[in-house]
C-alpha cells in the first residue's frame, strides 16, 4: 500500500455549525481544505482501524470528487471498508439508516442542505456517530481544534495504487487494504420505513383515482426516494413526483422547503383543482413541508399532529415515550405532550440535540420549526418519513389536511407562529444587533408594551439532561405574560453575511380567533420584535427575505 503523508497548514475557519461544514464551493476546491477537514475528524476518533465508515452525498456540485477524495484518505488512515452510496448519493436520514443497520463507526455526509448547489453554490460535509446521529458538540469542537493544529494528512498515491471507484454501478472494490463497497441508497431506508406504517393503507389511498398527491423533491436527494417508495412500493402514478432527478445544481433552485422556495408545489397546491396532499423536502433529504389543497401546514403544528395522531400509525401505536422540540419551535406540542402525559424536552436548535434523549428512551418523536420531524427510527430527521407519517394519518381518519389540522387548533388551541429571516445581512451589524439585546436583558422584565409586559427575557442555555453536557448562548428569548414569545437568534448554516431568525408565537385558545390570517394576528409582536432589536434600522432592511 502507497499511504502518503501530505504535509499541510491549518486553514483558518474550519470551525462546523449547526449542522456540520459549510463553505461556498470554491473554498472546497482550496487545496488541502476538505482534506484538512477529513484529517481533523479522523484524527478526533477512537478505534476505528478495521471497521467501516458510511459515505455519501445528496448529489450537488462537487459530490462525486469529494468522495473519491475521502475514499482514498479512509484506505490510508485504516478503515477496513467504506459503504458508499450508488451514484454518490445518500439522504442523511438513510445515511444514518445505514450506518446503525450496518452498525458502521460512523458515516461522512456530503451535504450544506438547504443552501443552494453549483460551482458558485455551497458545499457541505458532517460526521455522524455509530448511533447514525451527527457528531455532538464534544466532537466537533474536537474536530475543530484538530483543525487547527493538523500538520499532515493520510491519503493514498493516486498515480499507484488509488483508481477512481465506479460509483455509478453497485458493486465492490479494493482501495489500497480497504473495501469499497457501492450500495443502493435507497433500500435499507425503504425497507425500514416500511415496518413503520401502514403501506397497505396507504397505497390503497395512493391508487384510488379521486386522491392525488403531489411531492416535489427540488431535484435534491429525495428523487429515488420518492420513486421508490411512493410510486413503486405505493403504487402512486408516476407524474405524483415533481422535479424527481437530482441535478448538481439543483437545477438552479434553493432547495429549501418554505412557502417562498418551493413556489412551484405551493402554486399547484393553490390552484381550484390541487391535489389532495403536497409535500416537499430539501436538499439532503431531512426536511419536510407538508401541505394540503390551499392551505401550509406549519411544522411547529406538524410535530403536534403527527404526536397527537400517532397512536393511528403502527410503527407508534404502542405510545411514545417523550416529545421533544428545538427551543425556537412552537409549544404547540408541548400542548400534546402534556395531553397525552408524557415528557416534553426543550433542547437547542440543531438535531445533534436530539440524540441523547432518543438513545436513552426519553423520547420518540422530535421537531424543529425549520420543517424537520423525526423519531427515533434513525438519529436524523426524515423528511420522506414525515410524508409517510402524513399520508398514514389521512388514510387513517379519511379527512383532509386542513380538517386535521383546524380540529386540531380546537382541541388544544392555536398557536400563531411565524419565523422571519433576513438572509446576507452584515455580521458586524448582526453580532451588534445580538449584543445589545444581550446586554438589555436584564432590564427587560417588567417593562411594559402596549398591552403586554415582558415577563422574563434570557439568553437560552442548555444542560443535557442525560450526560450534563452544557451549551450556552443559544438564542435570546423574550416571553410575554400574555403567553406570546419572540425569540432571535442567528443562523449557524449560512455562508454569506450573517442570517438573523426572529422567531414570533402567540397561543389562541379562541376557536373563533383561529382563523386570523397569521402575519395579521402576530403584528403586535412583530412591532416589537423591531422595536427591542432595532432590526430595520441595524439591518437596513425593510421587512424579511423569507418568512415561514
Ligand atoms: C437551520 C435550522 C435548524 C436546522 C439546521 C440544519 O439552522 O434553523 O433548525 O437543524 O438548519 O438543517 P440555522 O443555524 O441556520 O438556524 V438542514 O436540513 O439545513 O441540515
Ligand atoms: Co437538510
Amino acid at each position: 500500500m502507497n499511504v502518503i503523508k501530505q504535509a499541510t497548514q491549518p486553514i483558518a475557519g474550519q470551525r462546523p455549525g449547526t449542522s456540520g461544514l459549510r463553505k461556498k464551493v470554491t473554498v472546497f476546491q482550496q487545496p488541502h481544505y476538505l482534506e484538512n477537514f477529513v484529517q481533523a475528524i479522523f484524527d478526533s476518533l477512537e478505534g476505528f482501524t478495521g471497521t467501516t465508515l458510511v459515505l455519501g452525498g445528496d448529489g450537488r456540485f462537487h459530490n462525486l470528487a469529494a468522495i473519491q477524495t475521502i475514499l482514498r484518505m479512509a484506505s490510508a488512515n485504516g478503515f477496513a471498508r467504506v459503504l458508499v452510496g450508488q451514484g454518490g448519493i445518500l439522504s442523511t436520514p438513510a445515511a444514518s439508516c445505514v450506518i446503525r443497520k450496518r452498525q458502521a463507526f460512523g458515516g461522512i455526509i456530503l451535504s450544506a442542505s438547504h443552501n443552494p448547489g453549483g460551482p458558485d453554490g455551497d458545499f457541505g460535509i458532517k460526521y455522524n456517530t455509530g448511533n447514525g446521529g451527527p457528531a455532538p458538540e464534544k466532537i466537533t469542537d474536537a474536530i475543530y481544534a484538530n483543525t487547527q493544529k493538523i500538520t499532515r494528512y493520510l491519503t493514498l498515491d493516486v498515480t499507484l495504487d488509488a483508481p477512481e471507484i465506479d460509483l455509478a454501478t453497485l458493486g465492490t472494490h479494493t482501495l489500497g487494504a480497504m473495501r469499497v463497497e457501492v450500495i443502493d441508497p435507497v433500500a435499507d431506508h425503504a425497507e425500514l420505513l416500511a415496518t413503520l406504517f401502514d403501506f397497505k393503507r396507504i397505497g390503497a389511498m395512493l391508487r384510488r383515482p379521486d386522491f392525488r398527491i403531489c411531492f416535489d423533491a427540488m431535484h435534491a436527494v429525495t428523487g429515488p426516494y420518492a420513486h421508490e417508495i411512493f410510486v413503486k412500493r405505493l403504487g402512486a402514478p408516476a407524474a405524483s413526483v415533481i422535479n424527481g432527478v437530482p441535478l448538481p445544481d439543483f437545477g438552479g433552485g434553493h432547495p429549501d422547503p418554505n412557502p417562498t422556495y418551493a413556489e412551484e408545489l405551493v402554486k399547484t397546491m393553490f390552484t381550484a383543482d390541487a391535489p389532495d396532499f403536497g409535500a416537499a423536502s430539501d436538499g439532503d433529504g431531512d426536511r419536510n413541508m407538508i401541505v394540503g389543497q390551499r392551505f401550509i401546514v406549519t411544522p411547529s403544528d406538524s410535530l403536534a399532529v403527527l404526536a397527537a395522531n400517532a397512536h393511528l400509525v403502527p410503527g407508534y401505536a404502542a405510545g411514545l415515550k417523550g416529545v421533544a422540540r428545538s427551543m425556537p419551535t412552537s409549544a404547540a406540542a408541548d400542548r400534546v405532550a402534556a395531553a397525552l402525559g408524557i415528557a416534553s424536552f426543550e433542547t437547542p436548535t440543531g438535531w445533534k440535540f436530539f440524540g441523547n434523549l432518543l438513545d436513552a428512551g426519553k423520547a420518540t418523536l422530535c421537531g424543529e420549526e425549520s420543517a424537520g420531524t423525526g423519531s427515533d427510527h434513525v438519529r436524523e430527521k426524515d423528511g420522506i418519513w414525515a410524508v409517510l407519517f402524513w399520508l398514514d394519518i389521512l388514510a387513517a381518519r379519511g379527512e383532509s389536511v386542513e380538517e386535521i389540522v383546524r380540529d386540531h387548533w380546537r382541541r388544544f388551541g392555536r398557536n400563531f407562529y411565524s419565523r422571519h429571516d433576513y438572509e446576507g445581512v452584515d455580521s458586524a451589524a448582526a453580532n451588534a444587533l445580538m449584543a445589545q439585546l444581550r446586554d438589555s436583558l436584564a432590564t427587560l422584565p417588567g417593562r411594559v408594551f402596549g398591552a403586554d409586559t415582558v415577563a422574563s427575557a434570557d439568553d437560552f442555555a442548555y444542560t443535557d439532561p442525560v450526560d450534563g453536557s452544557l451549551s450556552t448562548a443559544q438564542g435570546i428569548r423574550i416571553g410575554l405574560a400574555s403567553g406570546s414569545r419572540i425569540v432571535f437568534r442567528l443562523s449557524g448554516t449560512g455562508t454569506e453575511g450573517a442570517t438573523l431568525r426572529v422567531y414570533l408565537e402567540r397561543f389562541e385558545p379562541d376557536a373563533a380567533k383561529h382563523g386570523i390570517e397569521t402575519q395579521e394576528a402576530l403584528a403586535p409582536l412583530i412591532a416589537l420584535a423591531d422595536q427591542l432589536a432595532g432590526i430595520r434600522q441595524r439591518t437596513g432592511r425593510e421587512r424579511p427575505t423569507v418568512i415561514t
